[in-house]
């Protein structure tokens, strides 16, 4: 095996090209530098046709609570679509490919075998591929999505699609690292364009807006090379636990119990959400409980939740509620119910069972008002919605995230659900 050399070039293939990748670890392998990119997208293919007409070039807005910083980013090389699994294969079987990111977000990892549909599954037959091909050089996969221990989650999720021979040789051949990735990225908004376009020329179709702060910690278990990461002030530890808990805890947990408790009260926006009185002290709640969870001094979880508090209120950021009310079912999971287990029960947790309560309430509200919830589960929550004993109803709803119908959070959503703020 060679000895670890950050420093030489290589390939990163990404997988998930969106906002978060490209506000984010793309940054971040650019400063590196010398690195080449490939990417592949998600479900929709449209982000390959426009970043390819732009040469893979987009505009960064980096919004502050005082002004926007705008640069170009210029890092990748080509764009394919998800669908385009040959390429990718071709790709993950060459020598020169030594890192593959992926931000498939938290569903991605449970898609199961079939590689039209699974990420999973692709790096599988890629894997394959660069066993069959006889590739010495070790691959990193690095998976930046919100799950705790992302990296052995998506090594389960390969392993599981991969022949009895490739697994025994991915002992010498694949690392699979975990990460913490943390930066907000909005939705883009329609004046984005014409910012970049007046800050730097380039006719830009994907803008990608996001805040200041950006934190990435990576284990530090990579055998093969890597980018640079450290000049772009990428940290790399032992002990990726703590950050992934208190991250997932206290910045994602809060942000799910905004997303359902701020649209139930009313509002639509990140900023607007920790505004709200109410909902401010639900937040509040939510944090000491995740706090007793996390084995960190009280001032360091201080000095985090005041930042955090900081970024929830950025003005001009217009982080739509919407946006992180997306794919309910695989978030709460991550997000509060461990918190939940981990504090012994409903009954001293109300924090974390007002974001579920929320979920449950606002999914309701907006079936019933005729809207669409963005989720992998969302059939079944609509035939949940459907049923009018309440009781039915909130037990359906839980048991999409696993809770069985006699748990004692049934009964505490259902009494949370009527104390939510209301307009
Ligand atoms: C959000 C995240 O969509 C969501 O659920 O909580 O996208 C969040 O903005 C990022 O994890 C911040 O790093």
């Amino acid at each position: 095996m060679s000895t670890p050399s950050p420093s030489d070039v290589g390939r990163l293939v990404h997988l998930g090209i969106g906002n978060f990748a490209r506000a984010h670890t793309l940054v971040a392998t650019q400063r590196a530098g010398g690195w080449s990119v490939v990417a592949f997208t998600g479900r929709s293919a449209a982000m390959a046709d426009a970043l390819n007409a732009q040469h893979g070039e987009y505009g960064l807005i980096v919004r502050g609570a005082e002004g926007d910083e705008v640069s170009l980013v210029d890092v990748i090389d080509a764009v394919h679509p998800a669908s385009d699994v040959d390429t990718l294969v071709e790709l993950l079987a060459d020598p020169f490919t030594a890192v593959v990111t992926l931000t498939i977000t938290e569903k991605g990892y449970a898609a199961g075998s079939d590689p039209a549909t699974s990420v999973p599954a692709r790096i599988a037959l890629g894997l394959q591929a660069r066993r069959e091909a006889g590739v010495a050089e070790p691959i990193a996969l690095v998976s930046c999505d919100n799950l705790t221990g992302n990296g052995e989650v998506l090594r389960e999720a390969v392993l599981a699609e991969l022949d009895e021979e490739t697994r025994a040789w991915c002992e010498d051949h694949v690392d699979v690292i975990s990460s913490m990735v943390d930066r907000i990225t909005p939705s883009a908004d329609e004046n984005a364009a014409q910012t970049v376009r007046d800050a730097t020329g380039l006719v830009d179709a994907v803008p990608v807006v996001t805040e200041p702060f950006t934190e990435w910690v990576l284990e530090d278990r990579f055998r093969g090379r890597r980018p640079e990461w450290e000049k772009a002030g990428v940290q790399f530890t032992d002990d990726l636990e703590v950050h992934e808990r208190r991250k997932l805890r206290l910045l994602n947990g809060a942000h799910t119990l905004m997303a359902y408790a701020g649209q139930v009260a009313g509002v639509e926006r990140v900023d607007e959400a920790i505004a709200h009185r109410e909902v401010r002290a639900l937040v509040e709640q939510l944090w000491s409980e995740a706090r007793a969870t996390l084995p960190l001094p009280a001032d360091e979880l201080d000095a985090y939740t005041d930042a955090l508090e900081e970024r929830f209120r950025n003005p001009r950021l217009a982080d739509n509620l919407i946006r992180i009310a997306a794919d309910g079912t695989a978030k709460l999971p991550v997000r509060a119910l461990p918190v939940i287990a981990e504090l012994g029960g409903p009954d001293t947790a109300p924090g974390e069972v007002s974001a579920i309560a929320a979920w449950t309430a606002w999914v309701t509200d907006r079936v019933r008002g005729g809207h669409e919830v963005q989720d992998p589960k969302s059939e079944a929550i609509a035939a949940a919605v459907a049923l009018e004993d309440t009781t039915e109803r909130v037990s359906s709803l839980l048991a999409l995230l696993d809770v069985p119908a006699i748990d004692p959070l049934v009964d505490a959503v259902i009494a949370e659900e009527r104390r939510l703020p209301r307009p």
